[in-house]
């Protein structure tokens, strides 16, 4: 079914999780929605502020402008707007926004009768940025906890924050998530190129057929994962980075608040007797 036709014929009232069919329409190829509307809402609630923020700061230049978060002293207390309050603001937006646009999504599958593979995928990016921004500061006390919202200042951030747990890539849960961005890499360019091979045969032949997919890796490495099955590898493999990211985050500066080195170090240096055990595991492993 061409493409216009399909959409006119779908295009019905249905399937909203609130507001009945309150804002149940269309405005060109993209569908409003309840979620919608608070999309618009929170994105230009928070793009003003960002604005906002910026015309307080001390330059215009796009890669220097910042939106801090409060200082830590401040705990998790409200900030006053031009000391933290603004960035305060500004993660409500964002969140808002974030999750509006999950539900928006998760509407629109429902007015498909599909399953809900993408919000839950997205879910699993606000998740991680949830964790840098609010869970992890709620867990160690302060909204200074969370990055600034600017380019080159969100990576004095991150470089701040690995040097501080002495080398980030001996973090347990680091090593997993990398292990995750790297396999579904390997994944999709596997997928990407099998796909485009068997799309693209040489000249004069015919569009090749998963039969020929699915020889190809028999061939090579005698198994094929199959056409359903890869796509459920490459969903499975990025969840599995989004989440691993935001344990591995979640856990420095809370379980642990060493170098992330000497938590193998504890590891190969068992407590000699029961009393030394019982303090180690009361005293939290430092
Ligand atoms: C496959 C298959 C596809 C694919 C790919 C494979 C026909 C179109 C890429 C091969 C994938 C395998 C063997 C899994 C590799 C495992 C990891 C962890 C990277 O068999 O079926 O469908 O696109």
């Amino acid at each position: 079914m061409a493409m216009l036709n399909f959409e006119k014929k779908y295009r019905v009232k249905g399937g909203t999780l609130v507001g009945g069919d309150l804002f149940d329409f269309w405005i060109g190829p993209f569908y409003v929605g309840f979620f919608g509307v608070t999309t618009m809402f929170f994105t230009l609630m928070g793009t003003s502020l960002i604005m906002y923020g910026a015309s307080q700061g001390p330059t215009w230049n796009p890669w220097l402008i910042s939106i801090n978060p409060p200082s830590v002293e401040l705990g998790l207390a409200m900030a006053p707007l031009n000391e933290g309050g603004l960035w305060q603001f500004v993660t409500v937006c964002a969140i808002g926004a974030f999750v509006s646009w999950a539900l928006r999504e998760a509407e629109i599958c429902r007015k498909l009768g599909m399953g809900y593979h993408v919000p839950i995928a997205f879910s699993f990016a606000i998740l991680a940025y949830v964790s840098l921004v609010v869970i992890r500061p709620v867990l160690m006390g302060a909204w200074g906890h969370g990055f600034p919202y600017g380019i080159f200042t969100h990576l004095n951030w991150v470089s701040y924050v690995g040097y501080s747990y002495g080398n980030f890539h001996y973090n347990p849960a680091h090593m997993i998530a990398i292990t995750f961005f790297f396999t579904v890499t390997l994944a999709l360019a596997l997928h990407g190129g099998l796909i485009l091979s068997a799309v693209n045969p040489q000249a004069g032949l015919k569009v090749r057929t998963p039969d020929h997919e699915n020889t190809f890796f028999r061939d090579t490495i005698g198994y094929s994962i199959g056409t359903l099955g890869v796509h459920r590898l490459g969903l499975i493999l990025a969840l599995n980075a989004g989440f691993w990211s935001a344990v591995c985050i979640v856990i420095s500066g809370t379980y642990w608040t060493d170098s992330w080195i000497t938590w193998w170090e504890q590891l190969s240096a068992p407590p000699e007797n029961y009393y030394q055990a019982a303090d180690y595991f009361v005293g939290g492993g430092s």
